[in-house]
């Protein structure tokens, strides 16, 4: 299949994968490489450059993980049974009950279940391109014995920071430099861990094969050990290291013209679990938003815009959710054109005592000044104060820390209806997201061949 679409992005590392229902998990997704114009360089150099798509993966089928989340009662989809480092993962065959005749698909010599090997020459650079699309897990990414430069995270050249272990949260991209400089008789693991949950899920392994090294020679060493998965410090931390390398600032505009407060909770709703944004639930409407936009089908969404915020005096963020009042909605927020929003992510407890998730919450069609992270309930007064403007990275995926806030800034100049969700794709699913739409009456006329949803279907012409 072909396809043709105009770029006006940042060269870098970007995704592609499916958002219907959950069908992204079920494998369609894949990796874009934005190259540099002609003539023009990076500001940093590698000898070469590799590609690792970071996943967890589930035995049940999307389908049937999608029917448990929508039954009552409700069924989580629970932790993934495998990790995988380029599409290849690991797991206990015995543990399984298949046919006999199925045994040589799930067998250790077979080779479809070898792990993913990145041959390296010693004394080489290379630019490894780390990204994650899981369904569910946040990761630390970790290659024995060798630290990792990240220069680059969604797109945008990041000011050089060495790390032992990357967390990498689903959506986000990453280019880190790693030099093959440790000793070259033998092979070392690269491993991806779960962390912020408490899953026993078989971390992820792989090879970095020194050349000439047996690609199947295991290391003579145990993997590295996994982060403490509820240590949510040196996450925090590097979150906060990512800021704009010289040279490549886009500076944020100063002051904003408006600010939206987004409280994530988990609610209960016609006793069904759901994710929620200031006490309302995303559900997706039948009619395109756009098209419902352009067209005025007023009834093919609530015309009434969602809350700007929560009730900042009297909602205990560290208390268990009690609000049983939240409501399904699919309204959005409507954005005036070229106008500076801010969104302060404000995290909170789940109906779980002392419990609080990690969000990667990914926005469609912008990038955004990544203006601050902070521990506890966001100070409308004293938090901005702490902004960095000077140097904030572009990004188009960020995390909420648990029980903490995310600030982002970005500036609504792209015509259209855009998504703003959790990336978690059973979180989506639950209902968190929102939609901003901007600059509508600048789109130009849809074409008839996108007609046919919903309120839509009278507007086909093929
Ligand atoms: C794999 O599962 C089998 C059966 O449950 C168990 O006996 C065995 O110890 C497991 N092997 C490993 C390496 O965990
Ligand atoms: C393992 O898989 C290989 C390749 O498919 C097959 O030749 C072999 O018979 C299988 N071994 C067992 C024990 O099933
Ligand atoms: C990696 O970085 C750590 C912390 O800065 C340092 O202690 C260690 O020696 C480095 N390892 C290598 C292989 O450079
Ligand atoms: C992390 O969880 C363990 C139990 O798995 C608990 O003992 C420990 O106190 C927790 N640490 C933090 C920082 O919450
Ligand atoms: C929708 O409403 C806008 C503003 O009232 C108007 O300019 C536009 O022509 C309308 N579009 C359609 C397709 O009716
Ligand atoms: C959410 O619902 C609770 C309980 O009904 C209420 O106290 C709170 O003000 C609501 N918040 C918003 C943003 O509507
Ligand atoms: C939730 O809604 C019900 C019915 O509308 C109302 O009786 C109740 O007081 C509300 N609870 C809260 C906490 O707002
Ligand atoms: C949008 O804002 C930029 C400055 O940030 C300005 O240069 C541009 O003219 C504005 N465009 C419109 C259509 O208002
Ligand atoms: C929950 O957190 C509170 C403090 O916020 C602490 O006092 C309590 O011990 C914690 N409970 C558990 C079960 O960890
Ligand atoms: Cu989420």
């Amino acid at each position: 299949m072909t396809f043709q679409f105009f770029l006006n992005m940042q060269p870098g590392t970007y995704l592609y994968h499916a958002h219907y229902g959950m069908q992204r998990e079920a494998g369609l997704y894949g990796s874009i490489i934005v190259a540099l114009p002609d003539g023009q360089s990076e500001p940093f150099t590698y000898d070469y450059d590799r590609n690792i798509i970071l996943n967890d993966w589930y035995h049940k089928s999307t389908y049937e993980q999608a029917a448990g989340l929508s039954a009552i009662p409700f069924q989580w989809v629970g932790e993934p049974q495998s990790l995988l480092i380029h599409g290849r993962g690991r797991f206990n065959c015995s543990s399984l009950t298949i046919p006999t005749s199925d045994t040589g698909v799930c067998n250790t010599t077979n080779p479809d279940c070898a792990p993913f090997r990145l041959i390296v020459v010693p004394g080489k650079t290379y630019r490894l391109r780390i990204s994650s699309l899981t369904a569910l897990s946040a990761l630390s990414f970790q290659i024995e014995g060798h630290n990792m430069t990240v220069v680059e995270a969604d797109g945008h050249y990041v000011e050089p920071f060495v790390v032992q272990n990357l967390f990498i949260y689903s959506g986000e991209t990453y280019s880190v430099l790693v030099k093959a400089d440790q000793d070259p008789t033998r092979n070392y693991w690269i491993t991806s861990n779960i962390v912020s949950r408490p899953a026993n899920t078989t971390p992820g392994l792989a090879i970095f094969n020194y050349y000439p090294n047996h690609p199947r020679r295991s290391p003579p060493t145990s993997p590295p050990a996994a982060p403490v998965w509820n240590n949510s410090r040196p996450r925090i931390a590097q979150s906060q290291a990512i800021k704009a390398r010289p040279g490549y600032i886009h500076p944020p505009p100063l002051l904003s013209d408006r600010v939206i407060v987004f409280l994530n909770t988990q609610n209960r709703i016609n006793g069904n679990v759901r994710w929620s944004v200031n006490n309302v639930s995303f559900t997706l409407p039948h009619t395109p938003y756009l098209i419902a936009l352009k067209e005025n089908l007023t009834h093919a969404f609530d015309q009434n815009p969602p809350p700007d915020g929560y009730d900042f005096v009297n909602y205990d963020i560290f208390k268990e959710q009690e609000n049983k009042n939240a409501t399904l909605g699919n309204g959005i927020y409507r954005l005036n054109f070229n106008s500076t929003v801010d969104i302060i992510l404000q995290n909170a407890n789940t109906m779980t005592k002392n419990n609080s998730e990690t969000h990667p919450w990914h926005l469609h069609g912008h990038d955004f000044w990544v203006l601050g992270y902070g521990e506890g309930k966001f100070d409308m007064f004293n938090d901005p104060r702490k902004y960095n403007l000077v140097n904030p990275i572009m990004k188009n995926t960020v995390p909420v820390h648990p029980y903490g806030w995310t600030a982002l800034r970005f500036k609504a100049d792209n015509p259209g209806a855009w998504a703003f969700h959790c990336h978690i794709e059973s979180h989506f699913y639950m209902g968190m997201g929102v939609v901003f739409a901007e600059g509508i009456e600048k789109v130009g006329n849809l074409p008839s061949s996108i007609m046919g949803c919903g309120e839509t279907q009278g507007l086909y012409r093929p």
